[in-house]
């Protein structure tokens, strides 16, 4: 039997992670990012899927094709955060636990980035950890799916 399966999907222009505005998103790339959380899951018994997309479109195939096929989604939607309903409708039809990351601390930037359309669909919100956000919504996933590694806490 194969491990669980939690997909950590990240919106447009994340893949420049790293390469720009080190001061607000912090040097280590997406690659990083993606070796790091493999790492972590197999401590936590399960076992991840990183992807990209700068395309609303592509992201919301792939939430519904989560549907059955992963316990959890771990989600940085970049800037469709803050726009995007249909990405919010995607999320709704995914019944597995859903952790909502940003790298920045949206709350302390323009007030166009304080609001999100996936918080309502989103069972916890990491902002303002940098890519470390990424493992604490991992953990969280674990914990909330019942895997090793839980902190408990509701
Ligand atoms: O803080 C986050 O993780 C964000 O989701 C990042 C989005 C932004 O629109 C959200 O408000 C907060 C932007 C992603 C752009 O990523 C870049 C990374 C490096 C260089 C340039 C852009």
């Amino acid at each position: 039997m194969s491990l669980p399966l939690v997909l950590i999907l990240n919106g447009p222009n994340l893949n420049l992670l790293g390469q720009r505005q080190p001061e607000i998103y912090g040097r280590e790339t997406l690659a990083d990012v993606e070796r790091d959380c493999a790492a972590l899951a197999e401590t936590l018994g399960l076992r991840t899927e990183l992807r990209q997309s700068n395309h609303e479109g592509v992201l919301i195939d792939w939430v519904q094709e989560a549907r059955g096929r992963a316990a959890g989604i771990v989600i940085n939607p970049g800037g469709l955060t803050h726009t995007s309903v249909a990405l919010l409708d995607a999320l709704h039809a995914f019944e597995g636990p859903v952790v909502e990351v940003h790298i920045s601390q949206i709350h302390r930037r323009e007030a166009f980035r304080h609001h999100s359309y996936v918080s309502l669909r989103a069972d916890a919100v990491i902002a303002g950890c940098g890519t470390m956000g990424y493992g604490f919504a991992l953990r969280r996933i674990a914990a909330l799916i019942g895997r090793a590694g839980e902190q408990g806490g509701r």
